[in-house]
């Protein structure tokens, strides 16, 4: 029997349907995306070979300069986002202020786009995977106002919708808009991402922990004491629970939200304020955990309510299984 394939453009297409008011703006908008993640995932699955076709810096054999993987990444999304028409401003974390786009279309646009290009960077000379975050908002400014960076403080509830795309052993596109989270894989022989993960859901008992122990010592009481608890056994529940870092983010969640488990970034002595962004990395992150009936919280708050001081700020960072975090909130508040 012929499998029935929902590539990403038919399915966004389907949920679009659901929704009477919609207008396809954000089809549209979500459209330039996976085009956008097609083309990253084209030169990341390259990098490699980088040094055969000319240094970075260098011009390469077609005569092209060569440029750094998130300096491209982060241009190629900018450039999708602008020729959607869908959007009026992008925040990245490759870019200290805002880019606003002042031409035609995009000034009347009612979204807003934050990003991390190309998250984890340094792992591509491993061949470790590597991702890009990203999250939706509705602009506050009226159509045609001037765009500033008051437009991007909002708190993560207000989210249009939330993803990532995952280069990894294959390349996966994973993204929420309010209706439950859904994967798909890039089928390469016909470069289209096809829906393969539906209605992704986290178990809600989970048994991965993964944090980066080597801070150990700068760790807060709390956090100490949760990893104790994890190693220790216990006669009667056995706790039969495992550690898993890869020290890439989007690796980290994307294992822990299909097969359950505890991320946690939280603050050190170099990274008081922890190192993760609020804006595009846990906010999207975290609408997605909720999303998949998992949770995230900053140690004392969720992070979808916290109020954005800055667009660049940090925020300690715990997400994952319902049973865990739990465990670990009871910590943090006891220690
Ligand atoms: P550490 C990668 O540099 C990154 O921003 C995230 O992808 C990852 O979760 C974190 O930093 C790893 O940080 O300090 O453990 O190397």
């Amino acid at each position: 029997m012929i499998q029935k394939v929902t590539t990403l453009n038919q399915f966004i297409i389907e949920q679009q349907a659901a929704f009477p008011n919609a207008t396809g703006d954000f089809s549209r908008l979500l459209h330039h995306v996976g085009i956008a993640a097609k083309k990253v995932n084209r030169e990341v699955n390259k990098a490699g070979l980088v040094d055969i076709l000319g240094q970075a810096g260098t011009e390469n054999v077609q005569g092209e300069d060569q440029q750094k993987l998130d300096v491209y990444a982060d241009m190629t999304f900018i450039n999708e986002l602008r020729a959607s028409g869908e959007c009026c401003a992008v925040l990245s974390e490759e870019n200290q202020d805002i880019i606003v786009f002042k031409d035609g279309m995009c000034r009347n646009a009612k979204y807003i786009f934050c990003m991390d290009p190309l998250d984890g960077s340094s792992n591509i000379d491993v061949n470790v995977s590597i991702g890009t975050i990203f999250s939706v908002y509705r602009r506050k400014s009226a159509p045609g106002e001037e765009v500033g960076q008051q437009d991007f403080l909002q708190k993560g509830v207000e989210q249009v919708a939330a993803g990532y795309v995952i280069y990894g052993s294959s390349t996966m596109l994973v993204y929420t808009a309010g209706n439950g989270v859904n994967g798909f894989t890039l089928d390469p022989s016909i470069g289209e991402f096809c829906l393969s993960h539906p209605l992704i859901s986290t178990p809600s008992q989970g048994k991965i922990y993964s944090v980066n122990e080597g801070y150990y010592v700068n760790f807060p009481d709390g956090v100490k004491k949760f990893i104790k608890y994890c190693q220790e056994k216990d006669e009667e529940t056995k706790r039969p629970f495992t550690s898993r870092y890869i020290g890439s983010l989007v690796a980290d969640v994307h294992r822990n939200l299909l097969k359950g488990g505890i991320f946690i970034y939280p603050q050190t002595s170099s990274h008081p304020n922890g190192k993760l962004r609020l804006m595009y990395e846990c906010n999207p992150m975290a609408f997605i955990a909720e999303q998949a009936g998992g949770m995230a919280t900053n140690g004392k708050m969720r992070i979808l309510d916290i109020e954005p001081e800055n667009i660049h700020q940090r925020t300690p960072f715990y997400t994952g299984s319902k049973n865990m975090i739990d465990k670990i909130c009871w910590f943090l508040k006891n220690s």
